[in-house]
């Protein structure tokens, strides 16, 4: 078990060490033969690959607003109205989610409010004193070993805003020290696999405060500790993600589930910025129901059309879709929302189930030299390997990538998936079709200019009609700007 005293600990013993070593610059070239290109930096960090990965998972808002319909509590609400009218079932949320094809979840554990859906030693405000028998089920208990269960990935909200506690924001640093690194630490008792930590930037304000009832502020770039927090929580959790406050993956600038057409892993917004030097790809936070994060009486969710939209302007454009589902006053994820997640992810099997690129026959204009152990052969983009990787030799920028059908063949969408290992590098691609085999018409679509992790492109343009696809005897895509020679791990055609 992690004691919680080990995130302090931690942090003076890295201090120490970094003391003693000195800078070295290494000067000697590494062996190369494999003949693998050179990364261009930013490049991502493992855990931050690994998050990628994790493409499509749920945000469970869910804690005392469900109970006082309130999207910011004040932090003075008494325990004893967390009081559920059934038994919180955090597998009933991750098993509705995973029905709609994602892959992890996010609960919510502490809102600004302050209220903890765990028995904290931190402080008297959690289900230790709530209002009924149902209110004590362990959330983050509970919703970690339901995940591990369903074989999904899954991370808390914490918030460090605290409009309850009576040290937030006093002038000391015991709010940090004595409340939230340790409320961090209590989680990773749950389990050291979380795969994110989401970390709010909604900081500071007016609140309950201990029954001080005023605004403090906070500076959020020095007050939460966040080399600390950040070095402890890597040495325990190596795998999970600082989003926000923490700042290994950003927020893409808004909550209305769209990422830019142009959207650089580094930077900030929706587009971040081709010449940024940290990673950070984009995350975006989308409510999938009609009313706040938190649930309200009355609200419904998102038509098949508006969460297939989400889909396609935020995973679609090189950024992590991260929805909504809020549990309701029983716990649970209503039936309505059950139903349509689960119909949600038919659609999706449906449309992007069957990959078309892997009956085709796919050649290159030019392919890297191969090393001993690694070719860069186009055949890589469709052996469903995404450690093997289609690439060009230094210099070679201007290319095709064919890929021809062995009959007419409807279809949709184009899927492209850089190896982003080596940086994110693609500047500017377009693509043509063609129905005869020899004439190659450009589509629609023109905003081809960034991959990334992944991009979706529809053939018609549109992320919001899916139409009658196109009937075709090729597709050829025609890289035409890039940072250095490019990398491609998968293409697939639905
Ligand atoms: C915001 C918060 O203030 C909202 O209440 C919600 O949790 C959202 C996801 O982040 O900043």
């Amino acid at each position: 078990m992690i004691k919680p005293i080990i995130f302090g600990l931690l942090a003076s013993a890295a201090v120490t060490m970094s003391a003693q070593s000195p800078l070295v610059l290494k000067t000697e070239i590494p062996a190369n033969p494999d003949n693998e290109p050179v990364p261009v930096h930013p490049v991502p960090h493992e855990r931050q690959v690994l998050w990628n990965e994790t493409e499509f998972y749920a945000f469970f808002h869910y804690g005392m607003n469900t109970f006082t319909n309130m999207e910011w509590g004040n932090g003075d609400e008494d325990e004893t109205r967390y009081a559920p009218k059934g038994k919180p079932d955090p597998r009933q949320w991750l098993e509705a989610v995973k029905a709609a094809g994602m892959k992890g979840g996010i609960a919510v554990v502490k809102h600004h409010d302050g209220f903890c859906l765990w028995p904290t030693e931190t402080t008297d405000h959690s289900i230790a004193n709530c209002g009924n028998e149902n209110g004590k089920v362990n959330i983050p208990e509970e919703f970690a070993n339901a995940a591990r269960d369903l074989d999904m990935k899954y991370g808390f909200y914490i918030s460090p805003w605290d409009r309850n506690s009576a040290y937030y924001g006093d002038g000391t640093d015991r709010y940090t020290r004595d409340v939230f690194l340790r409320q961090c630490a209590e989680l990773a008792q749950y389990g050291t696999d979380q795969f994110e930590m989401w970390f709010d930037g909604a900081n500071g304000g007016s609140g309950y405060y201990g029954g001080a009832n005023e605004t403090r502020n906070v500076d959020q770039d020095t007050y939460y500790d966040i080399p600390n927090l950040r070095d402890s929580i890597h040495t325990v959790m190596p795998n999970c993600v600082m989003w926000g406050v923490g700042g290994e993956a950003r927020w893409i600038g808004n909550e209305a589930g769209w990422a830019g057409e142009t959207c650089w892993s580094y930077g900030s917004g929706t587009s971040g910025d081709e010449n940024a030097f940290e990673w950070k790809a984009g995350e975006s936070d989308a409510k999938g129901t009609s009313a706040g994060w938190f649930w309200h009486a009355g609200q419904s969710i998102h038509t098949l059309d508006r969460l297939w939209q989400f889909y396609m302007e935020t995973i679609g454009r090189n950024a992590t879709l991260i929805l909504n589902i809020p549990p309701n006053n029983y716990g649970l994820i209503p039936a309505t929302d059950v139903k349509r997640l689960a119909d949600f992810g038919k659609l999706l099997e449906q449309r992007l189930g069957n990959d078309l690129a892997k009956t085709a026959t796919v050649t290159a204009s030019a392919t890297r030299t191969a090393g001993q152990n690694r070719n860069y052969e186009a055949s890589n983009l469709i052996d469903g390997d995404k450690d093997t990787y289609w690439a060009t030799d230094d210099g070679v920028i201007d290319s095709y990538i064919t890929f021809m059908f062995p009959e007419t063949t409807n279809v949709h969408l184009v899927s492209l998936m850089e190896y982003i290992r080596k940086g994110q590098r693609v500047k500017g691609f377009t693509i043509e079709t063609t129905t005869d085999g020899e004439n190659w018409t450009p589509i629609k679509y023109d905003k081809t200019t960034t991959i990334g992790y992944k991009r979706i492109i529809p053939l018609n343009g549109s992320t919001t009609t899916y139409g009658k696809g196109y009937d075709i005897k090729g597709l050829r895509i025609h890289i035409t700007d890039s940072k250095a020679c490019p990398l491609l791990h998968t293409v697939s055609i639905y």
